[in-house]
């Protein structure tokens, strides 16, 4: 999308089953909650669908992310004999790697997008977190802050200068997403009306605001663009 002098992009972050509370899908099939389900987290569908098609409709370029994990991920507690969920570890190139319980498991019903999300909108989707050995929460780098995703370069490539994000988590994926969106040079907005956050450890979301705000990103609320 095209403001004064800059072009835009949304970018749809982690809006998969395992973070969303439980709902019927479009079929009537009942889904259980997700393995990480953050509270509300399906309320940020209704205006990102709105603001997908709105981009789409001027032909902007609207990507979608995706936690993609194997499932002897180093993020899942599980990976880590005597660690529950909620430890934090020092891995070799990641230190405080919070551990989780096994989500977004590849070709599982919990890493599929939530049913409620629009894809016709989608221009392209970006899977992060696959290397058994790396998490990934920002949809630039992965966790040991240095192994692009790829994204910057395909976003420069399009001539995007500017993301708007909104998504799953506001104090992890959308948060990481942010901070790296403003350091590698793009006018960042977050959409508060559509990002939810985990809140673990206890004022992560908070904090996460906070950091964003200092950091040069703009909070506004999605109806302040349409
Ligand atoms: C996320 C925790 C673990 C996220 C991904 O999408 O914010 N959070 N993996
Ligand atoms: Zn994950």
């Amino acid at each position: 999308m095209k403001f004064d002098g800059i072009t835009a992009a949304l970018i749809i972050i982690d809006i998969q089953n395992d973070f969303c509370p439980a709902y019927t899908a479009c079929s009537g099939e009942k889904l259980p909650a997700g393995a990480l389900a953050v509270a509300d987290g399906d309320k940020v569908i209704e205006p990102l669908n709105r603001f997908a098609q709105v981009f789409a409709d001027k032909g902007a370029a609207v990507i979608a992310t995706a936690d993609w994990h194997p499932p002897d991920h180093v993020s899942f507690a599980s990976a880590h004999p005597e660690k529950k969920a909620g430890d934090i570890v020092d891995l070799p190139a990641v230190k405080g790697q919070v551990l989780w319980n096994p989500h977004c498991i590849q070709r599982t019903r919990g890493a599929d997008f939530h049913d409620l999300l629009n894809l016709g909108p989608v221009h392209s989707i970006l899977r992060k977190g696959f290397r058994r050995d790396l998490d990934s929460y920002s949809a630039f780098f992965e966790n040991d802050r240095q192994t692009p995703t790829g994204l910057d370069g395909f976003l420069k490539g399009l001539g995007i200068n500017a993301v708007f994000l909104g998504g799953l988590a506001t104090d992890y994926c959308v948060y990481y997403s942010a901070l790296d969106a403003i350091s590698l040079g793009y006018k960042t907005i977050v959409l508060t009306d559509a990002v939810q956050g985990v809140g673990y450890p206890p004022g992560s979301v908070e904090k996460a605001l906070d950091s964003m705000k200092s950091a040069g990103v703009n909070l506004k609320d999605s109806g302040d663009f349409l």
